[in-house]
């Protein structure tokens, strides 16, 4: 093996550093046989008798090869007519180049197609005329050149002819390959002008195919001359190496001495003259000049041999040979023969990119003279590689390529002079690389971020994406999509953004969507990115209170300054637009005000229910945007009630105020009444009406109904009853905890003459020393609404009665000893003042009897 390397300068778009392996090609051709017009898929022959496996065809027309066995099977019918035409000389073979064993060496296939005889020969003309003139002698001969053809080879191909209905005239001959017609009868034009004759062609065939033409022979009367070509009329003719179409190759000369229309001379080819002379020659029928037909280019010399008529009006045509010899291209200069094996189209290499290690032609060096020179390229290369085998150079990618990185490749391959190392030629091979979905877009961002005011138009323009894909075409159109759309929308083809309706912040401040790009490829390669929408406020929210209307109630007593209820404000916005600055009372001279950050409404000053017992209050709160947004709300403060008014008297109007009743007065009637009000509200001015103590401290005829305050006899009056009654009455009020109370005298005088009654004196009574749980134990003022605890305080009042009764009497034998001209009077007052009060508490709390008793016996 022998290796070099160069560097050349490659005439391409873009410059591929080329590594090149030169060698010797070695091994024979695989020569195998089919015959044509087979089934499809019939097997040829092996690869595996001479070579190891794996097999692979560069050239995949006709055959392919099973990759493991070797075996070659035909992939279409062949038909040798169409592969081999009839003008080509010997086998009709056909060439392929394999790679097989694990060396990938390359070893040249032959195919010799065998000819059937599936071909009937045929007439070009179904109607031959022939003219002959009446003396022609017997045995005379005259050219037929309308013979039949045969695409067949051999045998098959070969024909013979003979005449059908002569009538003994005529007969057939041959001279060499011209087939004529002898005379071998008297010919009469006067006779017989027109014999029609049948001519028959037979192959050699196994099963011979015939085909036959009608030969209409004239015979015409003679004429005194015909034309002759002349002596310098060319014999041969040359053309040069290159022959362009039109260029002369040689004229012919005829004369014919007739003047006038019998000496008109028209020039033509045979018919018998090869297909390829047809397309290569024309000849101008007037002037007998024979021209190039096409452009002419070849490799190897051509002769040909043309057979030109020359007729005349009724002169059977006479014959001249032209013998013209094309002259290669000579070959000066080695050449290289470019076998593309990969997808190509107008000499440009086709390859898809991301292919694996591809073979892209191979290619043959035509040496002068040989062994003299090798193929190279230009430049060292990590992406092709060109090596030397079986006879040729393979030129292969070393590695995929890549459409993104360079498209188009011109490979420059040069003959390199052994010896000199000059350059003695070279071939450009362009290859282009097709684009494969390898690519997948790419967002150029994994995360946008962006923000809109609230309260957008719809159709607002919110952010434009970008994806980019390296593939070209359909490959690398990327399209967008959103994943969770929610108000927003994508265009399709340009990833802009938008929203459609209009965003509220208070409901949603961050919108999270998932932009999904994806490319034509099928499948499709795909991207996804993050978009994070940020919602900003606007002062659309004004402050916002839980209740359009609040309602309170404070005690009268309220401290200043005390808290009345909470007055909770928010507002929905953000940042300022969101901040309550100022919650006012737009009422004047209330005793309220709003404490902003505790957020509730407080007392300034005190209330008095009596004077005024419900505000309404209007309240606005303003937000900090600008422009700021306020709210009013409405708040109704109730005035509830203190019991701060003891309950005043107003019938009788003075302790002194006396009334006199008859003895015969009837019990259970009216006898006077007692009035008082209270200017509470509620139970605070519930008033109920008591009596606590009476002089003369014996059983008191009179009774009080605790709730009129009328007073009545409970008793008709007895002698003893008569005289001044002194009542003491309490009036107290329902106020909770503590009841006020007033106290007033009653003076009653039972007498039978009904006189004015004076009353210059009232004992003193000291209300205050009363506690009020005494004066109220007739009712329901303490021990009333728990049974378990009017139990106990029973229990307990019992218990200590009896205790302070123990005591009292001890107390009272000792006074009546010691001090017995004491007044009664002063001596229950100054006992009572003296005494602590909660000492009198207990005695008085004992119980309504039991107080009784005992007051009207200090009193006595
Ligand atoms: C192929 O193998 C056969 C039989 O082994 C042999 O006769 C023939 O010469 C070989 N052909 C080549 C080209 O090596
Ligand atoms: C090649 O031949 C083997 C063995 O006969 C067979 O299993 C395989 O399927 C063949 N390969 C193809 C592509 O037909
Ligand atoms: C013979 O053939 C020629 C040409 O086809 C024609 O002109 C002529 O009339 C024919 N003669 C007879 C007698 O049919
Ligand atoms: C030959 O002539 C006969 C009668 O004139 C006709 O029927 C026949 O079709 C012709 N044959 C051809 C091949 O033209
Ligand atoms: C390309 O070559 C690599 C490594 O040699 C192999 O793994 C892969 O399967 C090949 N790909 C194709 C499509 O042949
Ligand atoms: C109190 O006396 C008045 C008459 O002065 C009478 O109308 C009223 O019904 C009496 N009330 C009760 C509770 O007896
Ligand atoms: C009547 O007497 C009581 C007890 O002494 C006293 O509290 C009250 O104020 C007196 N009422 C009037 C109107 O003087
Ligand atoms: C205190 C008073 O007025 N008492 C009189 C009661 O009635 C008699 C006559 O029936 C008078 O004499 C008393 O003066």
């Amino acid at each position: 093996m022998q290796f070099k390397s160069l560097w050349i300068k490659a005439s391409a778009k873009c410059w591929v550093l080329l590594l090149a392996f030169v060698g010797q090609i070695q091994g024979q051709a695989l020569r195998f046989t089919i015959r044509e017009e087979q089934e499809v898929g019939i097997k040829i022959g092996s690869l595996s008798t001479n070579y190891s496996a794996p097999y692979q065809l560069l050239n995949e027309k006709y055959i392919w090869v099973n990759e493991s066995t070797g075996d070659l099977f035909t992939t279409e019918r062949i038909d040798r007519e169409i592969l081999c035409p009839s003008e080509t000389p010997g086998n009709c073979d056909i060439s392929f180049y394999a790679l097989v064993s694990p060396e990938s060496e390359v070893v040249k296939i032959v195919v010799t197609v065998e000819d059937i005889n599936d071909n009937v020969p045929y007439f070009q003309q179904s109607e031959i005329y022939l003219s002959i003139p009446e003396d022609a002698p017997i045995g005379s001969a005259f050219p037929l050149d309308d013979q039949a053809q045969d695409e067949d080879a051999g045998n098959n191909g070969m024909i013979l002819y003979h005449l059908e209905s002569s009538g003994g005239f005529f007969g057939i001959t041959r001279d060499g390959d011209q087939l004529q017609l002898m005379v071998e009868k008297d010919l009469d034009r006067e006779t017989l002008e027109n014999h029609s004759l049948i001519l028959v062609a037979i192959d050699e065939g196994l099963v011979p195919l015939s085909a036959t033409a009608n030969l209409t022979v004239t015979v015409t009367d003679v004429n005194d001359n015909c034309p002759e070509f002349d002596s310098d009329s060319p014999g041969t003719a040359t053309v040069p190496v290159l022959g362009i179409k039109g260029s002369p190759v040689a004229q012919l000369k005829a004369k014919d001495k007739d003047a006038g229309q019998n000496g008109q001379i028209t020039f033509s080819f045979s018919p018998q003259i090869s297909d390829r002379a047809k397309t290569l020659f024309h000849m101008e029928s007037h002037t007998g000049l024979i021209s190039l037909a096409v452009d002419v280019r070849l490799d190897s010399p051509e002769e040909h041999m043309l057979k030109v008529v020359a007729n005349s009006p009724l002169c059977s045509p006479v014959q001249a040979h032209l013998a013209v010899y094309i002259e290669p291209v000579a070959h000066l200069e080695p050449a290289i023969k470019i076998k593309f094996v990969a997808d190509h189209k107008n000499q440009v290499v086709m390859l898809p990119e991301s292919k694996n290690s591809t073979v892209l032609a191979l290619l043959e060096l035509k040496d002068t003279p040989a062994g003299k020179s090798f193929l190279s390229l230009e430049e060292d290369s990590t992406i092709f590689s060109l090596k030397a085998q079986a006879g040729g150079y393979l030129l292969k990618t070393s590695k995929p390529l890549d459409y993104e990185t360079c498209s188009e490749y011109d490979i420059t391959i040069v003959i390199v002079d052994a010896q000199s190392t000059h350059l003695l030629g070279r071939e450009v091979i362009k290859v282009v690389v097709e684009d494969v979905n390898d690519n997948a877009p790419k967002f150029e961002q994994a995360r946008y971020e962006t923000t809109i005011m609230e309260n957008n138009d719809p159709g607002f323009f919110l952010c434009k994406v970008t994806a980019t894909d390296a593939d070209s075409g359909e490959f690398g159109k990327v399209r967008y999509s959103l994943l969770n759309t929610g108000p927003f929308r994508i265009n399709e083809e340009s990833g802009v953004i938008t929203v459609f309706k209009s965003l509220d912040r208070e409901q949603e401040e961050k919108h999270r969507l998932t932009v999904h790009a994806w490319d034509g490829g099928v499948p499709p390669q795909e991207d996804f990115a993050t978009l994070c929408v940020t919602v900003l406020d606007m002062n659309d929210n004004p402050p916002t209170f839980p209740t359009p209307h609040f309602s309170f109630f404070v005690s009268e007593s309220i401290l200043q300054l005390s808290k009345v209820g909470n007055v909770p404000v928010s507002d929905a916005d953000k940042g300022d637009n969101g901040r309550v600055v100022n919650v006012h009372i737009l009422n004047d001279n209330v005793p309220f005000a709003i404490d902003i950050f505790q957020g509730c409404l407080r007392s300034t000053a005190e209330v008095d229910r009596e004077i005024q017992g419900r505000y309404e209050l209007l309240v606005v709160a303003i937000d900090g945007g600008s422009p700021s947004l306020s709210t009013t709300v409405r708040i109704t403060v109730f005035v509830e009630d203190v019991n701060d008014n003891r309950p005043r008297v107003i019938l009788p109007s003075s302790n002194l105020s006396c009334l006199t009743i008859t003895p015969s007065t009837r019990a259970g009637s009216l006898v006077t009444k007692i009035y008082a009000i209270d200017e509470d509200s509620g139970m605070n001015s519930d008033i109920t009406y008591q009596i606590v103590a009476s002089l003369p401290a014996h059983h008191s005829p009179f009774q009080i109904d605790k709730w009129s305050g009328n007073i009545s006899l409970g008793q008709s009056l007895r002698g003893e009853d008569y005289g001044m009654h002194h009542l003491f009455i309490v009036v107290c009020d329902g106020g909770k905890p503590d009841p006020l109370q007033t106290g007033v005298w009653v003076n009653l005088l039972v007498n039978e003459s009904l006189g004015k009654c004076h009353v210059k004196d009232v004992p003193k009574y000291l209300l205050a020393t009363l506690p009020p749980s005494a004066l109220s134990s007739n009712r329901d003022c303490r021990c009333e609404s728990n049974g378990w605890l009017l139990f106990l305080c029973a229990l307990g009042l019992i218990l200590l009665s009896v205790c302070v009764l123990l005591a009292a009497v001890g107390v009272f034998i000792k006074h009546r000893g010691t001090r017995r001209k004491v007044d009664k009077k002063s001596a229950w007052v100054n006992r009572h003042e003296l005494k602590p009060l909660n000492q009198k508490n207990q005695i008085y709390s004992i119980s309504s009897k039991n107080k009784k008793t005992q007051i009207n016996e200090l009193l006595t």
